[in-house]
């Protein structure tokens, strides 16, 4: 389906089950945005995962609680001489056991705490994007930001996350928990 608004041309390309879960792929012109609805800690075709960290880089609940599970003590280890971080800021590890090479460790802000929080959840983004270029990394996942414990609202979230990565990158995936956030993405 291609759809004209003037300036952008959108085409869905369709959807398709990969291992990481079903596939949404959209192309915005020459920038290809594919959203799968599954697990972060299982998208075994990417190179790099984002993780919704918290401040100390340590196990928790939700995105940090599945990839620091599924990639072992290591990655709380890897991040010790790294942390704390920033609202904003993003750092790299090594991803241990989880089938990726690295992980961006981003920490974005606590909705109605941290502010401004629309500009530093773009800095999540930017800053993910940056060390994944600086890393050569071939392609990269992102789980839906400060969404869930950190309390931002999914619909505000996702338009930033989306205008943001698609003035700083051609090809990524979203990792989004349920069919319901994929479909707001
Ligand atoms: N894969 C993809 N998305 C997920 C997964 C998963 N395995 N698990 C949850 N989500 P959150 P935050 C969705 O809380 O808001 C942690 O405890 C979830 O539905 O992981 O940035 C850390 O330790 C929500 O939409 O991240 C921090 O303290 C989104 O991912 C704090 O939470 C983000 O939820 C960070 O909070």
């Amino acid at each position: 389906i291609f759809l004209f608004n003037g300036k952008e041309k959108i085409c869905c390309i369709g959807s398709k089950m990969i291992e990481g879960g079903e596939l949404m792929e959209k192309r915005f012109n020459d920038v290809q945005i594919e959203c799968v609805t599954g697990d972060i800690a299982n998208q075994t075709d990417i190179s790099a995962v984002v993780n919704a960290a918290n401040a100390v880089l340590k196990s928790g609940g939700g995105v940090a609680g599945a990839l620091h599970r599924a990639a072992g003590p290591e990655l709380a280890e890897a991040g010790k001489p790294i942390a704390p971080i920033q609202p904003g800021q993003a750092v790299i590890t090594q991803a241990f056991a989880l089938p990726n090479d690295y992980v961006i460790h981003c920490l974005g802000p606590v909705y109605g705490v941290d502010k401004p929080e629309s500009s530093l959840l773009r800095q999540c983004c930017q800053h993910a994007i940056r060390l994944a270029e600086e890393n050569k990394i071939r392609n990269i996942a992102f789980p839906s930001i400060s969404t869930g414990a950190f309390g931002y609202p999914m619909e505000e979230a996702a338009e930033i996350a989306v205008d943001e990565v698609v003035k700083q990158t051609k090809h990524l995936r979203f990792a989004l928990f349920s069919e319901k956030d994929e479909e707001i993405f």
